[in-house]
């Protein structure tokens, strides 16, 4: 087999990878991500142990065991771009023999949880409320460098969004869904939702600030765009990336959206340090039923 170049999969001096800055044994089979780094020590503060702390850039590690069960828990930071970074050097970190640059014989595949913020975009979410998102639609372009097999299904869902967005939008939508299994297993009783990533916080999820200058109608059609009797649910900025390379690389995804605004009723959540902290020992409690 070919070895992967020392450019292609770059290695610190000390044989971590290059950014998450972690060496193999570093990483649980179950990875918690979440976008901000200073909420790695609020899920990491439930760990009745903490084995290893790491840092590099806006990527922060921290590994442990809860209930004796191994976890880790890293931050992201934001939007699909840092995404490709830690799907494809955690997948480095379990399927490359990083000596011998080559990938191993037996690809092991991670449970990737994702524990995100979020807003709503129909009226009947409540803020403070907590939405695992079924399926995804990409509106950034980043599945797009990639050879993402769709099925039928999923090319159909993604004619049918774009033809929503006639002229408003000008790139073609990826969809990526979170794993059937970890559905099963992790999402009993929480409500389901079809998530956006969007690029950007501000013109990307319609938001405007200082004057009119989003792209008109597009928050309106995204919001109007129906799939039967479901509807998108809510915007966030990494969750089609996580689902997409998750599905191309063979590891199992599941992302959890604290609904911390309601962007219809344009309510913000009065506590939503509270609200993150009661989602996480949700989201803890329930990763004890994965082996
Ligand atoms: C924007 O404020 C950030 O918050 C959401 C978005 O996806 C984006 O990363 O998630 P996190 O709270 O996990 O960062």
């Amino acid at each position: 087999m070919n070895r992967i170049s020392e450019t292609d999969l770059i290695l610190n001096a000390d044989g971590s990878v290059y950014h998450l800055n972690l060496l193999p044994g570093d990483v649980a089979g179950t990875v918690i991500t979440v976008g901000d780094p200073d909420r790695v020590g609020e899920v990491s503060k439930y760990f009745d142990h903490i084995e290893l702390k790491k840092s590099k850039r806006e990527f922060t590690t921290h590994t442990g065991t809860v209930g004796g069960k191994r976890l880790t828990v890293l931050s992201t930071g934001i939007g699909t771009d840092n995404i490709d970074i830690v799907m494809n050097e955690l997948d480095a970190l379990v399927n490359i023999d990083l000596s011998t640059r080559q990938p191993k014989k037996e690809i092991k595949s991670l449970d990737i949880v994702r524990i995100g913020t979020s807003g709503a975009i129909q009226a009947d979410i409540p803020v403070d409320s907590l939405l695992v998102s079924e399926m995804a639609f990409g509106m950034d372009t980043l599945m797009h460098y990639y050879q993402q097999r769709l099925s039928a299904v999923e090319q159909q869902l993604i004619n049918e969004f774009k033809a929503a967005l006639p002229g408003i939008h000008p790139f073609t939508p990826y969809v990526a869904s979170a794993d059937r299994s970890l559905i099963g297993l992790l999402a009993k009783g929480l409500p389901q939702g079809i998530t956006i990533s969007a690029p950007g916080f501000y013109a990307p999820q319609g938001r405007e600030v200082r004057a009119k200058l989003a792209t008109a109608g597009l928050m309106e059609a995204i919001q109007r765009f129906s799939l039967g009797t479901q509807h998108i649910t809510n915007l966030e900025m990494e969750t089609a990336g996580i689902y997409g390379m998750a599905s191309i690389l063979g590891h199992r995804a599941i992302s959890f959206n604290v609904i911390l605004a309601n962007r219809i009723t344009q309510q913000f959540s009065m506590q939503p340090q509270q609200i993150i902290d009661a989602s996480i020992r949700q989201v803890l409690e329930r990763l004890t039923v994965l082996k």
